[in-house]
């Protein structure tokens, strides 16, 4: 009897996966592939239920003969072990990121004879319905609270990148690469108090207040399903700042970041160019300490931030601190620094998980951004945040476009520097 592979990434089985099944009975005995946890993140599909009960659901179906764990999202692991005769797979990866997973495929089944079998890509109401509702699941603040801690010990770093808006939201969502044969995307948003300070117009001083924090997350949630850290800036009087823990556990976000400063607060990328003011150990211990008795769930995490380096203070004043900070109750420890070289951050790090081999560390690579995320991640980082790449990105060319517009009194020139909005519109999640 000849052998027939296929590989699953889903939680939920629609009409389009059980044609599959029917499709594939036709080839011979049927193995299903269950991918991984950790694969599964890399598409962009979050597990909602753990990969034994995945396993089980498959193993239900009627046609499936077994199931297997599938490790990756490339099938190298498998073909060569299973050999099937066919792989089945629906038509609708020929273009697009997941065309690599196509390529490889038939590239393994080359190498013996096997044969790839493509259906018809199940299109209906059902299906459709299906998808969205798994998809919705994932936007619902339990689910996408906790994803973080999930992330933190799934992945090797956590990759997060700056939103300010449902659009950028959007982009952080849905950007998906293919690199030397992989497909890879960002984990995690991280709502800058820069940018969404900067997107009003407005200095990064605090300014922008918390209501108006909460709308930026709220456009973002609306039309994103990955897990939010919010920069808190100094968190504020300890007194708001428990009020503020209740509202953000509630909407879904899974962490907030707070900087160990205290009065105006100026951003760190100056440095001691402004006069700014680094709280007190104690004060700081009791604010994390409030923060934490204030939460009611598990899963949200007050990361404490320390600038200790931006402000010159030397690097035995943060260990001190950090060490402080987690014995206060901090779920995590940023370190920032704006040297050029990433030296300091690496002996912070290393130092650091000399006596702490366990609390998450999360670093922002503005500065020293020769920074690789492996470099990182072998010195104990588990987050990596790019925390104002998209805005500055848009600046320039909103700039340059406006004065292209001015200089030549119409929007033709501007137009080879834009992109289509039917382009555009292909982002938004229609219903
Ligand atoms: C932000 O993004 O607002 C930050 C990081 O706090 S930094 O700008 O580097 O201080
Ligand atoms: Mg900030």
């Amino acid at each position: 009897m000849k052998t027939v592979y296929t590989c699953f990434c889903t939680d939920v089985i629609h009409d389009g996966h059980l044609n599959i099944i029917k499709e594939a009975k036709k080839f011979g005995s049927v193995t299903i592939g269950a991918l991984s946890d950790k694969a599964l993140i890399r598409y962009n599909k979050f597990p909602t239920i753990s990969l034994e009960e995945r396993i089980k659901l498959y193993e239900s179906l009627e046609g499936v003969d077994r199931v297997v764990v599938q490790n990756s999202m490339m099938y190298d692991d498998v073909i060569p072990e299973l050999k099937p005769d066919y792989v089945v797979h629906g038509d609708n990866w020929a273009n697009g990121p997941e065309s690599a997973i196509r390529a490889n495929v038939i590239k393994l089944l080359e190498q013996y004879g096997g044969e790839l079998a493509e259906v018809p890509y199940t299109y209906n109401e059902n299906v459709k319905k299906i998808d969205q509702r798994l998809k919705e699941k994932l936007s619902m603040p339990e689910y996408r609270r906790r994803r973080l801690r999930d992330l933190i010990n799934m992945c090797p770093i956590v990759k997060t990148i700056e939103a300010h808006s449902g659009l950028t939201g959007l982009i952080a969502e849905k950007t998906v690469v293919e690199n030397n044969g992989k497909l890879d995307q960002f984990d995690a948003m991280w709502v800058s108090s820069l940018c969404d300070s900067t997107d009003r117009g407005k200095p990064d001083i605090e300014l922008v207040d918390m209501s108006s924090r909460l709308r930026t997350i709220n456009d973002i949630m609306e039309v994103t399903t990955k897990p939010i850290i919010l920069d808190g800036d100094t968190g504020g009087l300890t007194e708001h700042f428990v009020y503020n823990v209740r509202t953000l556990e509630r909407m879904g976000v899974s962490a907030v970041i707070i900087e160990d400063k205290t009065g105006l607060k100026k951003n760190s990328l100056f440095g001691t160019e402004v006069e700014q003011t680094q709280d007190s150990i104690e004060n700081f211990s009791a604010k994390i300490a409030a923060g934490k008795k204030a939460q009611l769930t598990d899963d949200f995490m007050i990361i404490a931030r320390i600038e200790s380096l931006i402000l010159e203070r030397g690097m035995e004043d943060a260990l001190t601190r950090a060490k402080a900070f987690v014995e206060a109750g901090a779920d995590g420890i940023m370190i920032h620094s704006r040297k050029k070289s990433p030296a300091e951050i690496f002996e912070f790090c290393d130092k650091f998980r000399e006596i702490d081999s366990t609390t998450p560390l999360v670093v922002v690579p503005t500065s020293f951004n020769t920074v690789t995320e492996e470099e990182l991640s072998a010195h104990g980082v588990n987050i990596v945040i790019y925390a104002n790449q998209l805005m500055r990105a848009a600046f320039p060319a909103m700039t340059k476009t406006a004065e292209t517009i001015l200089k030549t009194h119409r929007a033709l020139e501007a137009d080879e520097m834009l992109m289509p909005f039917k382009d555009i519109i292909t982002l938004i999640n229609e219903l």
